[in-house]
């Protein structure tokens, strides 16, 4: 909105045209996001606490876990709302690429709210059932790819890291492809956030990490001699990645060891699927398994243990996911949080690499 405001005035006041450039709304889209965390936060926790908003915790978990009982949850809201709003104000809103990402961020934050609203407020213990989530997912995240596919008409080719020259075509197969990338980041992102800031650092980290992607992708020069795929457009996302990286240290203030409020799945499936999404349309969409590799830990690592108990009765971790497993193993929270944190730096640096070693 400020962009179509603003920019405008350019042709009188030369000043103006600072507007122009992505980098400069990206900037100050993240220090909206973060000042809007910094001006609703404290005012959203009281609401939520003394509205009783506040987490049950499972009493199968690790014992540690009993003592954060009623720590205000639906935080996500915070992050939904910082990251949306200062791109309507900085992004230019005659772009495509923007409303996909606003539409699959907010759906995806209804579909969570609806479940935690269900759990906390209705005292309803089980919330919105799987199979509900799931196919609410699935239906969201085909719209979605429906107009990435037919609308937008984005070549249904996929990038391989590593390989400069292959970019194989999925053809019909690209629209199950895009659902599959959506839901599976939103719902890895929901099984990682069992720890205070433990899948909110990785998300800012990812959500960075986009943030160069995107720029990358829509600059026709920077793509052409990276011979990475030129996006037209795309570029506009970097102002959405960067309110979302500044949504995510502003909730990430909140959220530190010991949390004031958790971000629900309101935040967890709004997040993981607005990366997903993003990564499609940047054209980086299997290097996100790379960037989200601590995600793609915490979500395999639960695949393997139900697996494992379901046929041999056995466990490989003494608790899935797996930071519950370092947890029983006596390592203090803080210390697991911040080692995922480094993993994740580490993941999002190997990926960034990917763009010159291929
Ligand atoms: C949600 N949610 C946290 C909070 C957060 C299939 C199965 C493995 C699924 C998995 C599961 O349900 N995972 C998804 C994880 C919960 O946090 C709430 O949920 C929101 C995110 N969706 O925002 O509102 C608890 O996590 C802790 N927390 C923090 N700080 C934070 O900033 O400490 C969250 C955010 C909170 C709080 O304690 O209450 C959660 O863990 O429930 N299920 C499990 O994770 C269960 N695992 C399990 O049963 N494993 C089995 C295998 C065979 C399936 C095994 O290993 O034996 C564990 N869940 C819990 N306790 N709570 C078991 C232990």
């Amino acid at each position: 909105m400020l962009y179509h405001l603003l920019f405008p005035l350019h042709a009188d006041y030369s000043f103006f045209n600072v507007f122009r450039y992505i980098t400069f709304r990206t900037i100050y889209a993240a220090i909206t996001a973060l000042l809007l965390c910094f001006v609703i936060g404290p005012w959203l926790i009281r609401e939520l606490g003394s509205h009783q908003i506040g987490q049950v915790i499972r009493r199968d978990g690790p014992e540690s876990h009993l003592s954060k009982e009623g720590t205000p949850t639906m935080g996500g809201l915070l992050i939904v709302l910082a990251s949306v709003i200062p791109t309507l104000l900085w992004a230019n809103l005659g772009n495509p690429y923007i409303w996909i990402a606003v539409f699959v961020t907010v759906g995806f934050g209804a579909i969570g709210f609806v479940d935690d609203f269900k759990k906390v407020i209705r005292k309803d213990p089980k919330g919105l059932s799987p199979r509900k989530k799931l196919l609410f997912q699935f239906a969201l995240a085909a719209v979605a790819a429906t107009l990435i596919y037919l609308d937008i008409g984005i070549q249904p080719n996929v990038t391989i890291p590593f390989f400069k020259k292959m970019n194989p075509s999925l053809g019909a197969f690209y629209i199950p492809f895009i659902i599959l990338v959506i839901v599976g980041a939103s719902n890895a992102v929901n099984l990682t956030d069992g720890l205070d800031g433990l899948a909110i650092g990785p998300s800012i980290i990812s959500a960075g990490t986009y943030m160069l992607f995107a720029y990358l992708a829509g600059h026709i020069k920077i793509a052409s001699y990276l011979q990475i795929p030129y996006v037209p457009g795309a570029g506009e996302l970097t102002i959405f990645c960067g309110a979302m990286a500044g949504a995510g240290i502003g909730f990430l203030w909140f959220n530190t060891y010991p949390a004031q409020v958790f971000m629900g799945d309101t935040g967890s499936l709004s997040i993981g699927a607005a990366l997903g999404v993003v990564a499609v349309m940047v054209k980086q969409e299997i290097v996100l398994a790379l960037v989200g590799g601590v995600f793609v830990m915490e979500a395999l690592s639960v695949i393997v243990q139900v697996y494992s108990y379901k046929t041999t009765r056995k466990r490989i971790f003494r608790m899935a996911p797996i930071h519950h497993h370092f947890e029983l193993q006596g390592w203090a929270e803080p210390k697991i949080i911040v080692r995922f944190w480094i993993i994740s730096i580490i993941l999002a640096l190997l990926a960034i690499s990917t763009l010159k070693i291929r």
